[in-house]
């Protein structure tokens, strides 16, 4: 069992001191994914510690495009507080390699525990949103990391940011188109998630090891790769019957 605390602190120090840090996995070497959500669950103790409040969670790798460009593959979740929640607007000074990915956000209405199936993930609904994630992993390079490495760094969280939530809809096989300066820079089907975007849901609800409280909100995961973040460009998801998304980077 590796020092949580002491993996955790290392992690959060970066974060706070915009620093890059070599993976875990090479300095301290490897350790296994339930060490991983151990350190994770002690890193989001420190910033709860720090006055901020747990607003919901994010499925993460849930794409193929995602899991070739980050070479894992495996789904895996992080944990979303009030403080990564943006505004319209953020720094990309702020981080350190911030990239942004189209994603689709749910928001729950009733605890939710167990073997879900996706039907009755959808009546647990209270809405759906498009949403933007800005990630910015603390690891050099924003590479060459393992599983274990992106699961204790809170699988790379940074920022996000949803659109106006709508009443529940069918989520399966809607356009997602994400613009920069109103460009084409990245589309998918949203069955690019999950195969369905309710099934990171059902996933999330299975691999998390306490009951999703109601009122979450649940990034369902990247429909595309991700793409890097520069300042001065306006970034905008649209997605089909959901609406859009906008975010602006100083
Ligand atoms: C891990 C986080 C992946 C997603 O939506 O697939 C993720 C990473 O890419 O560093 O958030
Ligand atoms: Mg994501």
């Amino acid at each position: 069992m590796v020092d949580a605390d002491l993996f955790a602190r290392e992690l959060d120090e970066a974060l706070l001191d915009r620093r890059e840090i070599a993976p875990l996995t090479k300095s301290h070497g490897p350790f296994d994914l339930p060490d991983a959500y151990r350190v994770q669950e002690r890193g989001i103790a420190l910033r709860l510690g720090r006055g901020e409040k747990i607003v919901g969670y994010k499925m993460g790798l849930t794409s193929a495009a995602k899991r070739i460009q980050m070479s894992l593959d495996l789904p895996i979740y992080g944990v979303l507080t009030d403080e990564m929640r943006a505004g319209t607007a953020l720094k990309a000074a702020d981080g350190v390699h911030p990239k942004i990915e189209p994603e689709i956000a749910f928001v729950t209405s009733r605890d939710l525990s167990g073997r879900i199936s996706r039907a009755q993930a959808y009546e647990a609904l209270q809405g759906v949103a498009p949403a933007l994630e800005v990630l910015d992993s603390r690891f050099v390079g924003f590479k060459y990391f393992s599983l274990s490495d992106v699961v204790a760094d809170n699988c790379s969280s940074w920022r996000f940011v949803i659109g106006a939530v709508q009443p529940p809809c069918e989520t399966s096989g809607l356009a997602m188109r994400m613009r920069a300066d109103g460009r084409t820079v990245q589309e998918a089907d949203s069955n690019a998630i999950s195969g369905h975007p309710l099934d990171s849901l059902v996933q999330l609800v299975q691999l998390l090891p306490h009951p999703l409280p109601a009122g979450s909100i649940v990034l369902a995961g990247a429909a595309t790769v991700a793409e890097p973040l520069r300042a001065g460009i306006q970034v905008e998801l649209e997605v089909e019957r959901l609406g859009n998304v906008s975010l602006r980077i100083e």
